[in-house]
């Protein structure tokens, strides 16, 4: 995808100083005008950025449908872990609230997207926003199949939490429909992997088109855009969690961290919190001290339903974006933003580049342009890797603090510095 990335870039600015300012030039180069132009950029490079961008939005609703009945069912068939879960929920909400939070808080202040002007050919309009009230009725679908076909991401979650649940209730029959999600969610979740080995030829196609229509000041605001949410994911990482942890339970931050280490190297790597999940299990239970019966349970949930790192990134991708295209959104927009971004990491299983998939829906509920994202995707690889450790030191550190609440966790592993170490 880097690779994709600086090749349109490259190419881009190649486009940009063959068309700008050629009639300045001594050799005419309108020749190149017509057809770089017409069948480059305004052609190929723009169908199949597009192409990429509408297949990105196709995965949307499938993706959260599938996985949240999944994930529903599966959380409500451990009804004996029914205070766990609220538990678990309760911190996982809150710690993905406050992520978003401290990032739209950021990307106001900085204002990365301020400095260039960008158009969207596709008409957008933040539409007058409802009252709060109004936002809590239109939460639930009058029509879920209408709701699946304007893409109200907040009603579709809704509508799947409900269905999860009454699958999750209704015995056999609610265990043949669950099994059935579970394959269907493994086919989405195949189908987001093939667009992402995709990602690097639509990267370039995007980037291309990007960086011959916009001047190099785009290079700096989406530096601003990159270094921002870098920053609040460090912020959220190193200080939001440790004191959080020890406000929460009285342990030693330093040491939390310093046994975070190999699980978050393994996350950046693999960016993929599901993947992570046996180092993360291993972590918190050999290094930290949580029994297993909690860890079990916290780790591959958090690994579904808690990410923070990607909150993070929607919370400044879409501040950024409206401040490219030159929308102001209100304070209740930027509340649809928190919900949509908070319950839209809910829906998406910890794959590689499906923070980038839920952003496309949390534009989409406050009415941005989808393409903004052809803006951020280039720099989104790194973000991404660096997002997925802070989503899973969330989830250990939420695993912690259960156990704790529920005498579950041995102190003393916790506070021994070999704890875990394999065996020289
Ligand atoms: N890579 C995702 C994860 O595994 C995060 C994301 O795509 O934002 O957590």
């Amino acid at each position: 995808i880097v690779i994709g990335m600086v090749a349109g870039i490259v190419l881009g600015a190649l486009f940009q100083w063959l068309l700008a300012g050629q009639e300045e030039r001594m050799l005419p180069l309108y020749l190149f005008d017509l057809p770089i132009k017409a069948f480059f950029i305004d052609g190929l490079f723009h169908i199949g950025g597009q192409i990429f961008i509408a297949s990105l939005q196709m995965l949307v609703v499938p993706l959260v449908f599938i996985s949240l009945v999944c994930g529903t069912t599966s959380l409500s068939d451990t009804s004996t872990l029914g205070r766990l879960g609220a538990k678990s929920i309760g911190l996982y909400l809150f710690t993905t609230a406050v992520a978003i939070t401290l990032a739209i808080t950021a990307a106001l202040l900085i204002g990365p997207g301020h400095g260039v002007e960008m158009h969207s050919d596709a008409s957008f309009s933040t539409a007058e926003a409802p009252g709060l009230a109004q936002v809590i009725i239109n939460m639930f679908p009058r029509n879920p199949i209408n709701a699946m076909a304007e893409g109200n991401m907040l009603q579709i979650i809704i509508f799947a939490v409900l269905f999860g649940i009454a699958t999750a209730m209704s015995g056999k029959t609610g265990e043949r429909i669950a099994d059935l999600f579970q394959d269907l969610n493994t086919i989405v979740m195949k189908l987001v992997t093939i667009l992402m080995n995709l990602a690097p030829y639509g990267v370039f196609c995007l980037m291309v088109r990007v960086f011959s229509t916009m001047g190099l000041d785009m290079f700096s605001s989406l530096a601003a855009y990159f270094f921002v949410v870098l920053g609040v994911l460090l912020v959220h990482g190193f200080l939001t969690y440790p004191v959080l942890l020890k406000l929460l339970t009285g342990l030693n931050p330093i040491i939390f961290l310093r046994k975070m280490r190999d699980a978050a190297l393994f996350a950046f790597s693999t960016s993929s919190s599901n993947a992570t999940i046996p180092v993360t299990l291993e972590t918190v239970t050999k290094k930290l001290g949580v029994k297993n019966s909690i860890g079990s349970f916290t780790v591959p949930l958090g690994a579904t339903i808690n990410m923070d790192g990607t909150a993070i990134m929607q919370g400044v991708a879409t501040v950024f974006i409206a401040q490219v295209f030159g929308v102001d959104l209100s304070l209740t927009d930027y509340l649809m933003v928190v919900l949509t971004a908070t319950l839209a990491s809910v829906g998406t299983a910890g794959v590689p580049g499906v923070g980038l998939i839920m952003l496309a829906m949390v534009l989409q509920q406050v009415g941005l342009p989808v393409e903004g994202i052809a803006l951020i995707i280039g720099v989104d690889r790194l973000l991404d890797m660096t997002r997925t450790s802070v989503n899973i030191t969330g989830d250990s550190m939420v695993s912690c603090v259960i156990a704790k609440s529920e005498k579950q966790l041995d102190e003393a592993v916790f506070n021994d510095p070999n704890a875990g170490r394999k065996e020289e």
